[in-house]
């Protein structure tokens, strides 16, 4: 109904219905921003994020991101895991370029996928990748469980990704970071309706747009305070007026996601 967009292997289903398009006519300011580049933000490295992880096919290209979180763990999407098998993805860290041949390559062991994800707007949307090579790369922290209050609107998050860096654009070769302000429960609800599951999933964006995530950028992360909170998962297309970015929020997953990450 609203149009949303997800991965990017998905892209053929990406175009904006009729409907959503009136009602963003509808909800948004008369002079809609024009599409920024994703991240809105500016270049950055993986030196600078070193936990910062391409989720690739089994040729290297690049088709989602995700969180080193300990030398074999990665945090991603779960969307982004649908299909897939542990045979045909690779985990690719200490790589900024996406046309890159630099960095640490692993295989990929297991794939644990939230047994309850059935799509990104039924929430559940978390991944995690155990790696057959260690990373030799800093990890993230990760918020506990109890970490709720770190969403409070408004606090500064920063995403990264080699996303597309416009709604219908190309993905950048170059590893991108923005920050966006986390947005309030109610007025993500009043975004996208009972699409937005609050338990599961947290919102960020400016209220004009114009800086957001987008194609590609899914499973990687949202930081706040440099501490991982959130998973880029799904959204009205990107970086529109009205429409903020939907993150997993990673507090109702700590637990299980820790539970991964000890096995
Ligand atoms: C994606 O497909 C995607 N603007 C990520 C984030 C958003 C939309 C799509 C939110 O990876």
């Amino acid at each position: 109904m609203f149009g949303l967009t997800r991965a990017r292997k998905t892209a053929a289903v990406l175009a904006a219905t009729a409907a959503a398009a009136a009602t963003a006519l509808l909800t948004a300011p008369a002079a809609v921003a024009a599409p920024q580049p994703i991240v809105g933000g500016t270049t950055t490295t993986t030196t600078a994020y070193p936990f910062m992880m391409q989720i690739t096919d089994a040729s290297q290209d690049q088709f989602c991101g995700g969180t080193l979180v300990s030398p074999t763990k990665v945090v991603t999407a779960a969307h982004c895991m649908v299909g897939e098998s542990t045979g045909s993805v690779r985990v690719v860290g200490g790589r900024t370029y996406l046309n890159g041949t630099n960095g640490t390559v692993s295989r990929v062991s297991k794939i644990w996928i939230h047994p309850n994800y059935r799509n990104v707007t039924s929430g559940d949307d978390v991944a995690v990748l155990t790696l057959s090579t260690s990373m030799p790369y800093t990890t993230a922290k990760y918020v506990s469980s109890s970490q709720t209050s770190v969403y409070a609107a408004g606090t500064t998050a920063r995403v990264l990704g080699w996303g597309t860096t416009s709604q219908s654009g190309s993905s950048s070769n170059q590893l991108r970071t923005a920050t966006v302000p986390t947005v309030s429960d109610s007025s993500c609800r009043g975004s996208y309706g009972s699409d937005f599951v609050a338990s599961d999933m947290v919102c960020a964006g400016y209220t004009s747009g114009g800086v957001d995530t987008c194609q590609g950028d899914s499973g990687g992360p949202l930081l706040i305070g440099g501490v991982l909170a959130g998973i880029t998962s799904w959204g009205e297309g990107c970086a529109q007026a009205g429409y903020p970015g939907v993150y997993t929020r990673l507090t109702t997953f700590s637990s299980l996601v820790t539970a991964q990450v000890n096995s």
